[in-house]
């Protein structure tokens, strides 16, 4: 036999006519005790009204953005043996199901700092957004979300406002806010946690006609790591020349020399060589940041990534313990990498551990550039191409050929002095080929 119950607004403090904002039960569904009613929203807080009794739910007495105070009727329930052992309420409410709030009587929301313990106060009082952009107070406010989820999209800064539902209504789920958040994440475009704003999304062919062209996956990759490096190492970028006109005239003679054994060694072998020089003399140069950031660690060994250009996009593959090899040998090493990166035959081995990268434009042109450190390495090494200019000299100019370089730091790691030290350095050395013997 049915024993038809009213339930009635708890003890809510000292709150009179609060907004209710949120209906979580309808007529025929059957629920437990402590499963949320309704949610209540005032200037201040909002909460979730638990049932106290379990039953089958008759009829529901409020709407939303009807004002209750203590002692209003909210529902009327079933509470009779059968209605109490009927199947279990709908799986999306269920599923949905925000914290439990105690059975006890309700008790009115307290400030923020000492959160009432009953019915739970799912919402604090309105904590400072903890957001990289602010979050729309009003539009949050309005967002069709249970106070749980509420609660859990203030803790994680996600706007609501920004948020589509895909619960019963459109209501936004927990689901919802873990979804958006892994997509501000990982978007690299919306600039999520710089707090900037996003890239707006633009239909281009209402200028003109185009293309769509999918980017590869080395793009994509390339693309996350080059951001990722680009917002979180400060970058500053050290431009330099150095005198080739020695080195070239020594690299042709090598080349001519070696002809028979098909040796072909190009102004990077030397700019490796001078590299492992530049790295023994100035070590910091030859370290990464801990994940911490509190420790520097020193690389005892000398691995050079060097930057190859494919049709499928840009890899870095590395050259192994390059203090250990002759110019010749790294010249073969060059040209065997680069053969493998353009095949698309170089492993996630193939790719790691590098010391410091060199990203060498010269065979393309340009006179100079800004590259991206590639870390946790925390230099890259620029080389633009090389040119004859007039050089003073001894009272007057001489026709010498010059290469532009750019070298990139972690200002975290090297000093702006350590910095023009070290392309000096390098400088010398490319200019005076004997130095790469010391
Ligand atoms: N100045 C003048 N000439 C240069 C030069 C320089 N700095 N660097 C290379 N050259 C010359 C070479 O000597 C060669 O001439 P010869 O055929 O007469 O010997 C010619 O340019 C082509 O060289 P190369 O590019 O085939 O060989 P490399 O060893 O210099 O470079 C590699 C190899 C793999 C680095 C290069 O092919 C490459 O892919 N570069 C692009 C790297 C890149 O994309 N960087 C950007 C990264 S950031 O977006």
């Amino acid at each position: 036999m049915a024993n038809v119950k009213d339930i009635l607004v708890p003890d809510i403090g000292d709150f009179e006519g609060v907004e209710v904002i949120e209906i979580m039960v309808s007529p025929g569904d059957t629920i437990s005790v402590e499963d949320p009613l309704v949610s209540l929203e005032s200037d201040k807080a909002a909460m979730e009204i638990p049932s106290p009794q379990a039953g089958t739910i008759k009829e529901v007495k409020v709407s939303i953005g009807d004002k209750v105070s203590q002692g209003d009727l909210l529902v009327t329930m079933d509470v009779s043996a059968a209605a109490v052992e009927a199947p279990p309420a709908a799986e999306e409410a269920t599923a949905q199901q925000p914290e439990k709030a105690p059975a006890e009587p309700a008790k009115a929301p307290e400030p923020a700092a000492t959160p009432a313990p009953t019915p739970a106060p799912v919402t604090a009082q309105r904590p400072p957004p903890v957001a990289p952009s602010p979050i729309d107070e009003a539009g949050f406010r309005k967002a069709h979300a249970s106070p749980a989820v509420r609660k859990f999209a203030r803790e994680l800064g996600a706007d609501l406002a920004q948020i589509s539902g895909t619960g019963n209504k459109g209501r936004i789920i927990k689901e919802d806010v873990t979804a958006f958040v892994k997509r501000v994440m990982t978007s690299a475009a919306a600039g999520g946690g710089l707090g900037v704003a996003p890239m707006p999304e633009i239909d281009f062919s209402q200028f003109g006609e185009i293309e769509t062209q999918p980017l590869t996956k080395i793009n994509k990759l390339t693309g996350q790591f080059l951001h990722r490096n680009w917002v979180t190492v400060p970058h500053v970028t050290q431009f330099d020349e150095a005198d080739i006109t020695e080195l070239e005239a020594f690299r042709k003679q090598l080349n001519e020399e070696h002809k028979d054994e098909g040796a072909r060694v190009t102004v990077l072998a030397f700019l490796m060589k001078a590299l492992v020089s530049a790295l023994k003399e100035y070590p910091r140069f030859n370290s990464s940041l801990d994940a911490t950031g509190e420790n520097l660690i020193l690389k005892k060994y000398i691995h050079i990534g060097v930057a190859v250009d494919t049709p499928d996009g840009l890899v870095v593959p590395v050259v192994r313990d390059c203090d250990r090899k002759s110019l010749i040998e790294l010249a073969n090493e060059l040209i065997a990498i680069s053969g493998k990166a353009r095949d698309r035959k170089l492993s996630p081995v193939d790719m790691s551990g590098g010391c410091i990268s060199i990203s060498s434009l010269g065979g393309i042109g340009g006179t100079a550039f800004t590259p991206i450190v590639n870390a946790p390495e925390v230099a890259i090494l620029g080389v633009s191409r090389a040119r004859m200019k007039p050089v003073y000299k001894d009272g007057e100019f001489e026709p010498r050929l010059v290469l532009p370089l750019s070298l990139s730091y972690d200002h975290r790691v090297i000093d702006g002095a350590d910095g023009a030290r070290f392309t000096t350095f390098l400088s010398k050395v490319l200019s005076d080929t004997r130095r790469l013997l010391l």
